[in-house]
C-alpha cells in the first residue's frame, strides 16, 4: 500500500475556549476551522479519527466575568458553554464531543495527575509573595492584577504574564500593580504553592520538539517561540492558585487552593475523550488513542497558547510516563495559527469590535463564512476579515465560479439529456487533459492539507472550479449540441464527473454545500483518493439542481460596514468625574526644536516653548512626523504629568495625538497659531 493510502489513527484537539464569552470569527480562524478541515479530510481519506473539544470552565477569566455580572461562575459557564456549543454546531464543526471541564471526570483526571506528581515528590512546595488586595481580603491571582511589564513596558500586562511580549515573570517583578477588583494597589503577602519543576524537563523537551520537527515539519512560528523559551531557560511553575473556583487541590490542608487552570485545562482533552468513551459505551476508547503509540496526535491552537501545548503539556505527560505503566503519547504536531483581525483592528468584546459567530450565522449561511475564513487563514502572519472580501469571495468565487459551473452543467443535462449522465464518446485532447487534471486534484489538495497548508489547499480547490469553467467554455457545448450531440454528451459527462470531484474536495471547507451537490448527483462520497476517478455511470439519473449560493447585495454589506462607524458606547465604569478631569492641566505649547531619539524608531525628542519657559518632551510620533515638519507647530500638551525617562531621556509632559486607522500612525492635536504658548484649556 502506498504511503498516502495507509490508514492512520488520528487524535485531533482544538483549544478549549473559555466559557466566559461568545466565540467570534477570530477564534474560528485560529484553532477551529483549520482543525475541522483537517479532520473532515482525514475522515474522507478513511483514517480513524477522533476530534475533541469542549469548554474551559475554570480560571480567573470565568470568575472575573462572574464578578462583573454579580452572579456565580456556574451561571456564566452554563450560559456560554451552551451558546458556544450551538455556535460551533451551526458553523459545521464536526467534533466527536464538545465536553466541559466542570464535569466530575475531569476533576478526577486532573487530581490524579496532581496526586501522582505530588506523591512522587516531583512537586515542590514554596512560599512566595503574592499580590493580596487588603480591601477585597483576597489573594489576587493572574489577571486580577494589571501593571507594567518588567520586560517590554506594556502597561496592560498581567501579574505573571505579558501578552504583548510573551514573557512570564514573578508577580513581584510587575511594575505599578493595580487590583482589578478594587483599583487599589495590592500588597505582597506570603502564601505557599506547589511548583512543577519544568526546568528538569528542558533537555527532553528540546529533544522531543527537535525530533518531531525533523519527522513531521513543525511550523516556523511555533519553533521560534519554543526556542525563545528554551533560551531563557525553563523555570519552576506554580501549579496551584488561591481561588475557590476550580479543581480543588487533592491534599489535606489545602483549603482555598485550586489547581492552576492551565495545568488542568490541557488535561481536559483527555477527560473529554473519557467522556466520549462513556457516551459510546466503549470504556477503553480513550486509551486506544491517548495511550497508543500508533496514534498521531495533532493539537490545533492559536499562537497565544503555544507554550502550554508544546512545553507544559508535553512535560506533564513525560512526567506521568516516568511513573506509570500506562503511557501517554505526546503531540506530534502543534500547528498554531497567528491571529485574525477584524477590519484592520483587533477583535475586542469590550469595545464592541467584531462579530460573534452566532450573530454572523443569523445573517448568512455558514459555508460562505467557512470559505472566506479558510481562504485567508492566519497561517504565517496575522490576517484580516473584511466585509468587502466576504462579499467578493461569496459572489465572485463561490457563486460565479463554483456555483455557475455546476449550474450550467446541470442545466445542459436536464435540457438536452433528460436529466441523466450522458455517455462518453470519442475523446479529444482537450477532454483527455481535463480528465487527467481532475484525476490529480484529490492528491494535490490532500497533500497540502496533510502539511497544514490549508489556505493553499483552498486555493487549489477553487482552481479546479476555474479550470472546469474554462473547459466548458472551450468545448462550446451550446454549439456542439446542435451540430454534434455525441461530442456534447462527452463534454457534459466530463463536467458532471468534475462536479463530483469538486463536491468531494470542497467537502472539508463547505460541507453543507458539498452535501447538496452529492444530493443533486444522487451519489455517495468516495474515499478521498478515488474521488478524481470518473465515478458517475452514464445513464445515471440526476436530481433537480438546488440553489447553492446566493449573491450578497452591496446594500447588505454596506449596512454592516456602516455599523462599524457607530460610536463605541462608554461604559459606566469608564466615566470620570469633572474633578478627575480638572486634575489634568492641558496647555498650549510651541515646538522649537525636534530630533530623532537614537536607536528608537518611534520616539522624537522635542523642545517646547510653554510660555513660562522651555521643556523637553519625548513623544512616540516618529512614525507619523519628521522632526522638520514639527518645528513651529502649536500643540496641546498635558502640562502637569510627572516627569518620566524614556530611552534614558527625561520627558516633562505629554503631547496629545489621536490614533488613526493606520497602525502606528497618529495625528497630533494642533491648535490655532494665534494662541500663545502656556494658555490653559478650560
Ligand atoms: N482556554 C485559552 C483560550 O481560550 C484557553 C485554552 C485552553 S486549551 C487547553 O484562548
Ligand atoms: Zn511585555
Amino acid at each position: 500500500m502506498s504511503e498516502k493510502l495507509k490508514k492512520e489513527k488520528v487524535l485531533v484537539t482544538s483549544a478549549l475556549p473559555y466559557a466566559n464569552g461568545r466565540i467570534h470569527l477570530g477564534h474560528l480562524s485560529g484553532a477551529y476551522l483549520p482543525a475541522d478541515i483537517y479532520v473532515r479530510y482525514k475522515r474522507l481519506k478513511g483514517d480513524d479519527v477522533i476530534y475533541i473539544c469542549g469548554s474551559d470552565e475554570h480560571g480567573v477569566p470565568i470568575t472575573i466575568t462572574a464578578d462583573k455580572e454579580k452572579v456565580s461562575p456556574k451561571v456564566i459557564i452554563d450560559r456560554y458553554h451552551e451558546l458556544n456549543k450551538q455556535a460551533f454546531e451551526k458553523f459545521g464543526m464536526s467534533f466527536d464531543i464538545y465536553s466541559r471541564t466542570s464535569i466530575p471526570i475531569h476533576h478526577k483526571t486532573a487530581q490524579e495527575f496532581f496526586k501522582c506528581f505530588y506523591d512522587r515528590g516531583l512537586l515542590v512546595e514554596k512560599k512566595s509573595m503574592q499580590f493580596y488586595d487588603p480591601k477585597a481580603k483576597m489573594f489576587l491571582p493572574d489577571r486580577y492584577v494589571e501593571g507594567t511589564c518588567p520586560k517590554c513596558g506594556n502597561e496592560e500586562a498581567r501579574s505573571d504574564e505579558c501578552e504583548k511580549c510573551g514573557s512570564l515573570y514573578e508577580p513581584s517583578e510587575l511594575k505599578n500593580p493595580k487590583s482589578k477588583i478594587t483599583g487599589e494597589t495590592p500588597v505582597l503577602k506570603e502564601t505557599s504553592h506547589w511548583y512543577f519543576p519544568l526546568g528538569k524537563f528542558q533537555e527532553r523537551l528540546e529533544k522531543y520538539i527537535d525530533e518531531m520537527n525533523k519527522k513531521y515539519g513543525w511550523k516556523e512560528n511555533v519553533l521560534q517561540y519554543c526556542r525563545g523559551w528554551f533560551k531563557d531557560g525553563l523555570k519552576d511553575r506554580a501549579v496551584t492558585r488561591d481561588l475557590d473556583w476550580g479543581v480543588k487541590v487533592p491534599l489535606e490542608n489545602a483549603e482555598g487552593k485550586v489547581i492552576y487552570v492551565w495545568f488542568e485545562a490541557v488535561l481536559g482533552y483527555i477527560s473529554a475523550t473519557k467522556e466520549l468513551s462513556e457516551k459510546r459505551n466503549q470504556p477503553d476508547l480513550w486509551k486506544n488513542y491517548w495511550q497508543n503509540p500508533e496514534t498521531k496526535y495533532v493539537a490545533f491552537i492559536g499562537k497565544d497558547n503555544i507554550v502550554f501545548h508544546t512545553i507544559i503539556f508535553p512535560a506533564m505527560l513525560m512526567a506521568w510516563n516516568d511513573y506509570n505503566e500506562d503511557k501517554y503519547i505526546l503531540p506530534q504536531n502543534v500547528p498554531a495559527n497567528e491571529f485574525l483581525n477584524f477590519e484592520s483592528k483587533k477583535f475586542s468584546k469590550s469595545r464592541g469590535w467584531g462579530v460573534d459567530v452566532l450573530e454572523f450565522l443569523d445573517m448568512f449561511p455558514p459555508d460562505p463564512l467557512r470559505y472566506t475564513l479558510a481562504a485567508n487563514l492566519p497561517e504565517n502572519k496575522d490576517t484580516d476579515f473584511y466585509w468587502k472580501e466576504f462579499q467578493s469571495r461569496n459572489n465572485g468565487e463561490l457563486a460565479d465560479i463554483l456555483g455557475n459551473f455546476i449550474n450550467r452543467t446541470f442545466t445542459f443535462a436536464f435540457k438536452h439529456f433528460e436529466g441523466k449522465v450522458p455517455p462518453v464518446n470519442e475523446l479529444l485532447d482537450i477532454d483527455r487533459e481535463m480528465i487527467e487534471l481532475v484525476k490529480n486534484y484529490p492528491a494535490k489538495v490532500g497533500e497540502l492539507i496533510e502539511r497544514y497548508k490549508i489556505k493553499d489547499a483552498v486555493f487549489e480547490m477553487m482552481s479546479l472550479a476555474r479550470a472546469a469553467n474554462k473547459y466548458f467554455n472551450d468545448s462550446e457545448p451550446w454549439i456542439t449540441v446542435k451540430k454534434d450531440k455525441n461530442r456534447c454528451a462527452t463534454t457534459i459527462n466530463i463536467c458532471l464527473n468534475t462536479i463530483y470531484t469538486l463536491a468531494e474536495i470542497f467537502e472539508p471547507v463547505i460541507p453543507f454545500t458539498s452535501q447538496k451537490i452529492f444530493n443533486m448527483l444522487d451519489a455517495e462520497r468516495a474515499p478521498w483518493y478515488e474521488a478524481g476517478q470518473f465515478r458517475l455511470e452514464p445513464g445515471k439519473e440526476l436530481k433537480k439542481p438546488e440553489i447553492l449560493f446566493t449573491k450578497i447585495e452591496d446594500k447588505i454589506i454596506d449596512e454592516q460596514i456602516s455599523k462599524l462607524d457607530e460610536e463605541e458606547p462608554v461604559k459606566d465604569d469608564e466615566l470620570i468625574s469633572i474633578d478627575d478631569f480638572k486634575k489634568i492641566k492641558l496647555m498650549a505649547a510651541r515646538v522649537i526644536e525636534a530630533e530623532k531619539v537614537p536607536k528608537s524608531d518611534k520616539l522624537l525628542k522635542l523642545k517646547l516653548n510653554t510660555g513660562d519657559g522651555e521643556r523637553q518632551v519625548v513623544a512616540g510620533i516618529a512614525k507619523s512626523y519628521s522632526p522638520e515638519e514639527l518645528i513651529g507647530k502649536n500643540l496641546l500638551i498635558v502640562g502637569n504629568l510627572k516627569p518620566a525617562k524614556l530611552f534614558g531621556i527625561e520627558s516633562q509632559g505629554m503631547i496629545l495625538a489621536l490614533d488613526t486607522d493606520e497602525k502606528d500612525k497618529v495625528k497630533i492635536v494642533e491648535i490655532d497659531s494665534s494662541v500663545s504658548p502656556g494658555r490653559l484649556a478650560k
